[in-house]
């Protein structure tokens, strides 16, 4: 016996509960094939062969914004490209429901809810909200001195392919560290952190990259370059290349001729080393 049409549209008031579920991956192109709700629901099977032309399967109210198509024979498919980023939110479940009308001729009878999870995929990778940034440590700073960095975000609504780790790429044994701390809102806060003593005079840039990878499989990346600028301190003595001169000088040597050309090391300000060379006039000697 089938139910007449306004009767089953006021039992959809009443909670339904889920018939069946389906998975389908975002981003997957529209007309994508989700699942056979006539099979799936076995409705046919108590339906001799020649009536089965009469059962038909419809969408219940269909939304503005269609987001699956259902044939008459039961044949669920996507209606457009799922974008889990734009339909849902971080860490919950992202579904969809709707009913589905099932007809024998024109009567209604039965109406089953299904419930597609739209199965969120690694398609953003972790973003710094700038490539490259510029630090500046001075060159007497202590060891665990810190200066911030900005945290990377991934857009992925999913728990695992939004999960950032962090890693400091290094070449040669550079100086510094990252420190990465979870705040309580979970935001990781990033800082590089000086392990050693610096020394302009020998090094006075480094260039790091830190690079955040989600937890996704496969997993994505994004860099951030740090360009470290070392601020010079004076912190270096003028230095004479000698710390004793012994000068021998012949009674001929003409006055405007400088007897001897000290040399004084600079190892401050500059990269290069200044030579400053002073003359001496014979009277001083
Ligand atoms: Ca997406
Ligand atoms: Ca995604
Ligand atoms: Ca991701
Ligand atoms: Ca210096």
């Amino acid at each position: 016996m089938f139910l007449s049409l306004s009767i089953v549209l006021s039992m959809v008031h009443c909670v339904l509960t889920i018939d069946l579920t389906y998975h389908v991956e975002e981003e997957r192109s529209p007309g994508t094939y989700v699942a056979d709700i006539a099979a799936d629901s076995k409705l046919l099977d108590n339906v001799k062969p020649s009536d089965q032309h009469l059962i038909t399967f419809s969408q219940f109210k269909r939304k503005v914004a269609q987001l699956f198509n259902i044939t008459k024979t039961g044949k669920l498919y996507t209606a457009q490209t799922l974008d889990a980023e734009d339909l849902c939110t971080f860490n919950k479940e992202c579904s969809r429901t709707m009913k589905v009308v099932v007809n024998k001729g024109t009567s209604v009878s039965k109406i089953l809810k299904i419930k597609i999870v739209i199965e969120d995929i690694n398609d953003h990778e972790p973003e710094f909200p700038k490539n490259q940034i510029s630090l500046k440590f001075y060159e007497t700073d202590g060891k665990g001195t810190k200066q911030s960095l900005p945290n990377a975000m991934d857009k992925d609504v999913g728990f695992e392919n939004s999960l950032i780790q962090y890693k400091l790429k290094s070449k040669n044994g550079e100086p510094f560290s990252l420190s990465v701390s979870k705040r309580a809102d979970g935001i990781s806060s990033l800082n590089i952190v000086l392990k050693e003593s610096l020394d302009r005079e020998i090094k006075d840039t480094y260039l790091l990259q830190v690079i955040a990878k989600d937890g996704g499989s496969p997993a994505k990346q994004g860099i951030l370059n740090i360009n470290i600028s070392i601020i010079d301190v004076n912190d270096n003595l003028p230095e004479f290349s000698k710390p004793l001169y012994n000068i021998s000088i012949q009674s001929t040597h003409h006055k405007s001729k400088p007897i001897i050309v000290l040399s004084v090391m600079m190892l401050m300000l500059v990269k290069m080393v200044k030579l400053l060379s002073i003359s001496v006039p014979r009277h001083q000697i």
